[in-house]
């Protein structure tokens, strides 16, 4: 449910979507290490997508339901596809951050069972799209971390041609939208190269979702 009022320390973006500018830095150590795991468990992999293209940024999943695309389309799957496994569990470190997040910004009672882990190595991109693959859009936000390599997101409107707000982010920040943004078109421009002191040549994204 969202509230009128997100806490002061966040950056508004737009109604309902909010900057929270190193949201992960305390707890860094754990993310990173955890995140080490799920990568180890479910390796990063460049989907293809419905129209036969492979995806510039190689994604994996932690949680109950993972984000797949292939030619049939993008759905969430319970398995891995490549290991026929479930999924590894949300770490509780990752449940923690998404849900002190979304409270920050304003969104109480976020329980993510989805998490897309999109791994960008230098070139990257990730062009406009809307998440509307969740079952209740309207009810939840989106809650997305960024570790590693600096990028720049785009923040574009509900329609595709909307003009887009540029969003500087470095490792830790988080971002949340939800209530009217929650479908905003989205995107991530070209990652430049880099080298990050506890990811390397990456710039690592985790988006949390409540899919099912
Ligand atoms: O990498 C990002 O910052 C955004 C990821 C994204 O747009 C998504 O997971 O839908």
């Amino acid at each position: 449910m969202a509230s009128l009022f997100p806490s002061p320390d966040c950056i508004g973006l737009a109604p309902g979507a909010v900057l929270l500018p190193g949201a992960a830095l305390d707890d860094e150590t754990g993310i990173v290490q955890a995140l080490n795991e799920v990568l180890e468990q479910a390796p990063p992999r460049h989907m293809l997508t419905p129209g036969g293209l492979r995806m510039s940024v190689a994604v994996s999943n932690c949680g109950g339901l993972g984000w797949v695309s292939d030619r049939s389309g993008y759905r969430y799957e319970r398995l891995d596809p490549d290991s026929g496994r479930p999924w590894p569990a949300l770490p509780d470190s990752f449940a923690r951050l998404a849900r002190a997040a979304a409270s920050r910004a304003g969104f109480e009672g976020f329980e993510p069972d989805a998490c897309l882990v999109s791994v960008y190595a230098p070139g990257a991109r990730l062009s406009l799209h809307q998440d509307k693959d969740e079952r209740d859009v309207a009810g939840h936000p989106l809650v997305s971390l960024s570790l590693g390599l600096p990028a720049v997101f785009q923040l574009g409107g509900l329609a595709r041609g909307d003009r887009t707000l540029k969003v500087p982010l470095s490792h830790g920040d988080a971002l949340v939208w939800g209530g009217a943004s929650r479908l905003r078109y989205h995107g991530v421009a070209t990652v430049s190269d880099g080298e990050h002191r506890l990811l390397g040549r990456r710039r690592i994204n985790l988006s949390f979702r409540r899919a099912g």
